[in-house]
């Protein structure tokens, strides 16, 4: 069993930082490494740059016990952890110059036994291109790719699987692929994570757990993009979608997902595309739910041009300009404060656009993000009355128990009223 007493992290954001400092809280001295001086400097001071629950008070206590750092470039340790983006180009493809920069960097300071560990969720073949990048660095140390079990170096990939406002939890309790460029470096991996996971730490190779990550969100997908097909197709027969599903969940073997604004967020928007620019032949039904998930914004915007028409030709003394839209939620999903790749902060800014006025009600932030539209007021969660057509984005708790909105102008995405 391998003994890991000082790691490096490269990449401290929403799934590095979390583990840097998991480990650390394990007893492991931990080398954080990040390009933004902001996050390394907020780390050192025992500060967060990200919202994630807990998070803060587990970094000051890491750094102020000297066991979590973090600097700006990587330096000599027992294993290295690539969490940094991959984000996709114009045409979908996805971008690995991040990890093409974490590898360069590592590689000078790489020696005998060491861990290379991608946790960065991936297209298939990632890790070997990793791999690739490393040793073409150091051409005087071996690889699994040439040496197999004999590598000086050991590779794996490892993807993180845990839910954002769960992720100090997740991290220790879910499962863990473990894909090994070979099994030896499938078990130095599975060593590294037996100091914190509770879950099971399940071999296979790399190839297998880059799909496995990209497989498991677009399963999600894929199912939310058969409710929200659901959801128009029940507009147009006028069933209520929401007793549907309900209803088709209660036989023992489907299991349908909610229907909503679209799909937002960094990963199950994104990962499917690497499945389909590696395969498009192939990926279609991939391909159709993220076509037809990334379109459900533009039907909202729809329903909502319908009801402020219905309203119009009822108040016929009042014109376009006079409407206001209040928009109930702005983040990615319920309960949290991340408003970063969000469908109903894309429903709200596009319905700005187009001249009306809108009450953004969101209750998880205090301020809108600069370069909004100035038409967007933000309000509280009781000051909702003065607007003529209500929207629901997201189903925020603070708009379920107990909260009613007097109007028979709502467009209702998630079904609460
Ligand atoms: N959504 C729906 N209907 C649903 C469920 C979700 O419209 O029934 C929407 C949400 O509102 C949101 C989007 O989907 O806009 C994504 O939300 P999510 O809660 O499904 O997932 P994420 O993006 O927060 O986290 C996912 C998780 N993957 C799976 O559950 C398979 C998480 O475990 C991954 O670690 C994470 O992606 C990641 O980093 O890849």
């Amino acid at each position: 069993m391998q003994n890991f007493k000082h790691i490096c992290v490269i990449g401290l954001g929403y799934i590095g930082l979390p583990t840097a400092a998991t480990f650390a809280a394990h007893g492991v001295k931990v080398t954080g490494v990040d390009v933004n001086p902001h996050a390394v400097d907020m780390i050192n001071q025992g500060k967060v740059h990200i919202v994630e629950p807990d998070l803060d008070a587990l970094v000051r206590d890491v750094v102020a016990r000297q066991k979590l750092s973090a600097q700006l470039t990587p330096v000599a340790a027992d294993a290295y952890i690539v969490a940094v983006p991959t984000p996709f180009k114009e045409n979908y493809e996805p971008d690995l110059k991040y990890i093409e920069a974490a590898a360069k960097a590592i590689a000078p300071h790489l020696s005998q036994g060491n861990l290379v560990i991608l946790e960065s969720t991936s297209p298939v073949g990632a890790t070997e291109q990793m791999a690739a990048w490393l040793s073409e660095a150091r051409p005087d140390l071996t690889f699994p790719q040439q040496a197999g079990e004999q590598a000086d170096i050991l590779i794996a990939h490892c993807p993180e699987r845990v839910l954002p406002g769960k992720v100090l939890q997740e991290l220790i309790s879910n499962d863990r692929i473990v894909g090994g460029m070979t099994p030896r470096c499938s078990q130095a991996s599975i060593d590294l994570y037996k100091v914190f996971v509770k879950g099971d730490c399940i071999e296979t190779n790399a190839r297998t757990a880059e799909m496995c990550k990209l497989t498991e969100n677009s399963f999600r997908d894929v199912n939310i993009a058969f409710a929200n097909e659901l959801s128009i197709i029940c507009d147009k027969l006028d069933i209520n979608v929401w007793e549907l599903i309900k209803l088709a969940n209660r036989h023992p073997r489907v299991n349908i997902l909610q229907p909503g604004p679209g799909v937002g967020g960094h990963c199950i928007a994104v990962d499917p595309w690497f499945i389909v620019s590696k395969t498009p032949e192939q990926a279609r039904l991939i391909r159709t739910a993220r076509e037809v998930n990334d379109a459900k914004p533009e039907w909202v915007i729809d329903q909502v041009k319908i009801k402020i028409a219905e309203f119009l030709q009822a108040n016929s003394e009042k014109t376009i300009k006079d409407v206001t839209v209040a928009c109930y939620g702005l983040a990615f999903k319920p309960d949290i404060d991340d408003l970063r790749e969000s469908p109903a902060l894309e429903i709200t800014k596009k319905l700005a656009e187009q001249g009306l006025n809108i009450l953004a009600i969101e209750p998880n932030v205090s301020e809108l993000p600069k370069l909004f539209p100035t038409n967007v007021k933000l309000i509280g969660v009781e000051d909702k009355d003065s607007a003529d057509i209500h929207l629901i984005l997201v189903d925020h708790k603070q708009f379920k128990a107990n909260y009613r909105i007097d109007s028979k102008y709502i467009v209702d995405t998630k079904g609460i009223f």
